[in-house]
């Protein structure tokens, strides 16, 4: 292969020299270092089963072989220019021993990504070895992020450590959760403990639900935070409500029952919504909170202040997507209101796009864009209208970022509504080119995994691997990147197999890729 495609790397770095030869790891290479990636890195060098170097204190002379990680403030100045935010890339440098140096922690988490993804067994005599190589890296966009429907199908805290496990690895740094939906409420609110009491057993197709506690919620936050990523919890309103009725009543309309739902119904043969009982179908639009009753806010306040005291991110995201049923005038009026309780929680509200339909939402709302990659002009307006607010968006086209779409026709997990998406097509989209706006008014990307149709976590690995791994080079690699080519991602990504093989990560091995075992 020609470079790129020798360096097996996903995302691919910035900037990327390569040298001669390579470095052997060996039983008696050392990890210099006093950071807490030391750890992180030699526990997956162990599940590849990579000779596991020991650990010797920071400061200590390097030898050849030895593998020196360093938090170095100064490294900043000398990564490449594009890196927005807080520093999160890193200087790696491959000779006679391995110096990996970034001004933050999450800077040397990547840098020990990038590390792993280079460590592979030589051909011949069964070592392990890294290329010498000299790369500076620094992300494109500030905010990369995955999300996953915890309601449709509930996940366990376990299960959700895995799944930052495989994504953070792939260097994303937001974790979205959809925490609430029609089929379920997923987190615990103790000045409304009848949500989880009453609402949380349920979830799509009549499968088994569950929720967090408000310990197992800190414990997803405490060990995202350690994978570098933030979490962004989601209660989703005025719309996808049905569950708060199951708990309680009052706070919720009668639903709506429109025309494509029950034909959707009749179709998967599920059930329709009735009020007060639990919901098993996937039909949207159909609920509402009573959005002239000034409880409802009273409500919104007190499970907003509660989510915002365990959740050390700036976002709370307040949903706002298919309110069929609820009207123009009222759905504003619900917008405005609940995005500057959010402001006045101390938090930055974040919604799905629709709400950019309500002119007085709260100043700096980030909007999340879910329409396709070709808009239609009232998408495209009401995402404009965050940035016309001081706001700015997060791109998950869904015709792209969409990691619930199907592969294509045959796959057996999925929806299809946005079309098929295979790999490339998930990789070859621009987030800057879908609306015309300034380029600075998109703050990145995210990739969503709704969870209809996965009732395992293994279900929802097959969708989310390898598209996952296309949406982490579209927000971290730079454009002009070297190697930031479908042809070049698609021998890089094929080099992910044993890693993702050694992660026991359940990815879908589509002929669209030329897999590597090695
Ligand atoms: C639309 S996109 C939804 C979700 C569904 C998803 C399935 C968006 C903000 N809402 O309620 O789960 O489609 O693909």
């Amino acid at each position: 292969m020609v470079f790129p495609d020798a360096l097996p790397l996903v995302p691919v770095p910035a900037e990327t020299v390569v040298g001669d030869g390579r470095m052997p790891v060996t039983t008696a290479s050392r990890i210099i270092a006093g950071t807490p990636a030391t750890e992180i890195l030699r526990a997956a060098w162990g599940r590849r089963g990579a000779p596991l170097p020991a650990v010797a204190a920071a400061g200590t002379a390097p030898v050849a072989g030895d593998i020196v990680l360093r938090l170095d403030p100064g490294t900043a100045a000398d990564l490449p220019a594009a890196t927005p935010g807080p520093g999160e890339g890193y200087h790696l440098r491959v000779d006679e021993h391995v110096e990996l140096t970034a001004p933050t922690e999450a800077g040397l988490f990547y840098g020990v990504q990038t590390l792993l993804q280079l460590l592979r067994p030589d051909e011949q005599d069964g070592g392990w070895s890294i290329p010498r190589v000299v790369i500076r890296d620094a992300p494109r966009f500030a905010h990369r992020g995955v999300m996953l429907d915890v309601v449709r199908h509930f996940f366990d805290v376990d299960e959700v450590r895995r799944f930052i496990d495989a994504t953070s690895a792939l260097k994303f740094n937001r974790l979205h959760l959809h925490l609430t939906d029609d089929q379920g409420w997923r987190v615990h609110i103790d000045s409304w403990p009848l949500l989880t009491e009453r609402a949380s057993a349920s979830a799509a197709d009549g499968d088994r639900g569950g929720f967090y506690t408000k310990d197992d919620y800190r414990a997803i936050v405490a060990y995202a935070a350690s994978r570098h990523m933030v979490v962004i919890p989601e209660i989703d309103l005025p719309g996808h409500t049905h569950a708060i009725g199951v708990a309680y009543p009052d706070l919720v309309e009668e639903p709506v029952l429109n025309d494509a739902l029950v034909a959707q119904a009749a179709e998967l043969g599920q059930e329709l919504p009735v009020k007060g009982e639990p919901y098993r179908g996937w039909g949207v639009g159909h609920s509402s909170v009573r959005i002239r009753d000034e409880r409802t806010y009273d409500f919104v306040r007190d499970v907003v202040r509660e989510l915002a005291e365990m959740t050390p991110g700036p976002y709370i995201h307040l949903g706002g997507d298919e309110s069929l049923g609820t009207t123009q005038d009222d759905f504003d009026h619900f917008a405005e209101r609940a995005t500057r309780i959010v402001v006045e929680a101390g938090k930055r509200p974040m919604a799905w796009h629709e709400m950019g339909a309500a002119a007085g939402i709260a100043e700096g709302t980030v909007g999340q864009y879910w329409g396709m990659t070709e808009p239609s002009t009232s998408h495209a307006a009401h995402a404009a209208h965050f940035v016309e607010r001081g706001g700015a968006l997060v791109m998950s086209a869904a015709d792209a970022a969409y990691l619930d779409m199907k592969y294509d026709a045959d796959f057996p997990l999925g929806l299809s509504w946005a079309g098929f998406t295979d790999v490339r097509t998930a990789y070859e989209w621009e987030p800057t080119a879908v609306l015309d706006l300034p380029d600075d008014a998109i703050l990145g990307i995210e990739a969503p995994l709704w969870s209809e149709t996965t009732r395992t976590l293994s279900d929802v690995e097959r969708l989310v691997f390898p598209r996952a791994a296309a949406e982490a080079e579209v927000a971290w690699s730079p454009r002009e990147a070297v190697g930031r080519t479908w042809e070049s991602f698609r021998a890089r990504v094929g080099a992910m197999a044993p890693l993702w093989k050694a992660e026991r990560i359940d990815f879908h091995p589509t002929t669209e890729i030329t897999w590597s075992d090695r």
